[in-house]
């Protein structure tokens, strides 16, 4: 049983595998797994069970990666991708995830000085050896050696950025969920409080037949290595190199055990101790009475949180940062819910140089989603190759003037994102810039700026009355780029002065502003937006990541600009434009 989810995968993990063999992400061959995948994501038809004709009759399916389809779907295998994996081992391949190291240098590196990890790069940076290397100078080894302490990389205790590690989770439980013997699963941990990245992955099932889920999960093709099996109990690692543990429960102890693993740790150690003011023992079996051992809830998380007097704390809270206290004494946040979001304010079309779907497709996805308004920004003129022109963005709101009238229930917004300049200037005039109804700024050039300079742009651009938003605060990618340094006290202060709303950013590799960022936000009273800064109708699913990033700062409904109704939404854009 193959899942599209996989096939895509299998895809992926094979254009980052290409891109080391030819040496580039734009050869002619990775281009083609992009298109792809593309055309895979886009499909609504169950490709697994499609031919080889069928599928090359998707859009970006080429012959050869059809045939790779066919045969992972029956055979379980891609000889392909296999052969890639010997030639280049996961922790060889997550070294491509440091700036500053492209194919062709990574490749240079292992031929000339044996670097095949991250010790060993950490070895040969120390030895100041790549010094020694064509193109290569102190300078490099200085940013190289910065950029992995910036993202935190350490040896053998590496996470996995969210964007890596949840496609994953979510196709382990839904193949589960597929087998007789499981009544209910989960991913938990880390990632089910949603880090921005993820030590590994851990599963629940409930069931009362361990042994076919243990067989099942320690023998899908995604395995590399077992690393553990027990009864109820296993650990595998992936070929990418992440692990999975997997725990089967009973299905009466599925409410005690899902609470348990999803942690925190310390959340848990915080409520072990209400139980035991209260006499009683909780544990990954169940909530039960030291003297009796009888059991007074285990079933569900409520059951567990009710019979401590407390409210069902989400799990993105559990982090014991406060979470516990609040709760105790009823005056625990009410979080915003992918519900409560109206509209979407970060939203790209083919304008943009990235956009993919022209404006009517992707003004009539957000339709799909009952949206009450939408914001269209594509890039500003300054963005290289990105960007539109002053009359290509004319055209477009005259367009976009005729598109509004088939959607009476949308209110559609002409705006546009502006490119934060070195010194906080944004593109076009102040007079062409307040022609648009919204506009997002972001940052998306200058990421070697120190802290003060940062901080200077951010808040020159917050002054501008025609700035409605920040855009992906900090510019980072998870795990792959370093932010930009801000001033972060100094940004919201300003922010909330400037009735500047601060975006966050539901691009899974993204999720900006961090949960740090928010609650500092929070402090200053400042007005968020969550967007998915979509360039693809098949992206508009992110506002469930940038909700539950938002909730891992704390965020409240009434704090979020686009979970407001439209007139009073609008009123408060046109506020700081007037
Ligand atoms: P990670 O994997 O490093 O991103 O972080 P987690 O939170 O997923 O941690 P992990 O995988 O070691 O364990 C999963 C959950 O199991 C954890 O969040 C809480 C629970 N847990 C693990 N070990 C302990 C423990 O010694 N005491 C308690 N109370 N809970 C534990
Ligand atoms: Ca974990
Ligand atoms: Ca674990
Ligand atoms: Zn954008």
């Amino acid at each position: 049983m193959t899942t599209k989810a996989q096939i895509i995968d299998a895809l992926k993990e094979l254009r980052v595998l290409m891109t080391l063999e030819e040496g580039s992400p734009q050869a002619f061959r990775v281009r083609a797994y992009d298109n792809a995948i593309d055309g895979l994501e886009s499909s609504t038809a169950d490709v697994a069970t499609l031919s080889e004709a069928e599928l090359v009759a998707l859009k970006g399916v080429g012959k050869s990666t059809a045939a790779k389809i066919r045969e992972l779907v029956d055979t379980g295998t891609m000889k392909k991708l296999d052969g890639l994996r010997e030639k280049y081992p996961s922790e060889f391949v997550s070294l491509t995830r440091i700036p500053g190291l492209g194919p062709k240098t990574l490749l240079m590196l292992r031929d000339e000085l044996a670097i095949h990890n991250l010790d060993d790069l950490q070895a040969a940076l120390k030895a100041e050896k790549l010094r020694e290397l064509p193109g290569l100078g102190q300078k490099s080894e200085e940013k190289i050696a910065h950029a992995i302490e910036r993202l935190g990389l350490h040896g053998k205790d590496t996470r996995t950025p969210i964007v890596d590690a949840l496609p994953i989770a979510r196709s382990i439980v839904a193949e589960l969920l597929e087998l007789p013997a499981v009544k209910a699963a989960d991913y938990c941990g880390s990632l089910r409080r949603f880090r921005q990245d993820i030590g590994d992955i851990d599963i629940l099932v409930s069931s009362t037949k361990p042994d076919p889920v243990m067989e099942h999960f320690t023998t899908m093709p995604m395995v590399a290595e077992i690393i553990g099996r027990g009864e109820t109990k296993s650990s595998v690692l992936t070929h990418r190199g992440i692990q999975v543990d997997l725990r089967v429960v009973q299905p009466a102890e599925y409410g005690a055990a899902l609470l348990y693993f999803t942690g925190s740790k310390t959340h848990n150690i915080h409520l072990r101790q209400l139980a035991i003011n209260r006499d009683w023992l909780l544990n990954e079996y169940g909530l039960s009475d030291v003297e009796t051992g009888e059991v007074i809830a285990s079933k569900s998380e409520k059951d567990i949180y009710a019979a401590l007097g407390l409210p069902l704390i989400p799990p993105t809270m559990r982090e014991d940062t406060g979470e516990v206290e609040r709760a105790v004494d009823g005056s625990l946040p009410k979080l915003v819910q992918l519900k409560d979001i109206k509209g979407d304010l970060h939203y790209h079309t083919d304008l943009s140089g990235d956009g993919r779907r022209p404006l009517e497709a992707m003004v009539e996805a957000a339709a799909e989603r009952g949206y009450s308004y939408l914001a269209i920004t594509d890039h500003g003129e300054d963005l290289a190759i990105n960007g539109a022109t002053r009359r290509q963005m004319l055209a477009q709101r005259k367009k976009l003037a005729r598109v509004q009238e088939k959607y009476p229930d949308m209110r559609l917004l002409h705006g546009c994102e502006l490119n934060i300049g070195r010194d906080g200037s944004v593109d076009y005039d102040l007079d062409f810039q307040l022609g648009f109804e919204w506009a997002v700024a972001s940052v998306h050039s200058f990421f070697d700026l120190d802290r003060n300079q940062q901080t200077e742009r951010v808040l020159r651009a917050m002054a501008n009355p025609a700035v409605s938003a920040i855009g992906h605060l900090s510019g980072r990618y998870i795990g792959r780029r370093p932010g930009i340094e801000l001033d972060l006290e100094a940004v919201m202060e300003a922010a909330a002065a400037t009735g500047t709303a601060i975006e966050i950013n539901g691009a899974l590799q993204r999720l900006d502003a961090t949960p740090e960022a928010i609650r500092i936000g929070i402090d200053h009273g400042v007005t968020f937006v969550i967007d998915t800064d979509s360039h693809h109708t098949n992206e508009l699913g992110r506002m469930e990541y940038g909700v539950l990033n938002a909730q891992r700062g704390w965020v409240e409904r009434s704090m979020v600009a686009n979970a407001w109704p439209t007139a009073k939404f609008l009123k408060w854009v046109a506020k700081k434009r007037s």
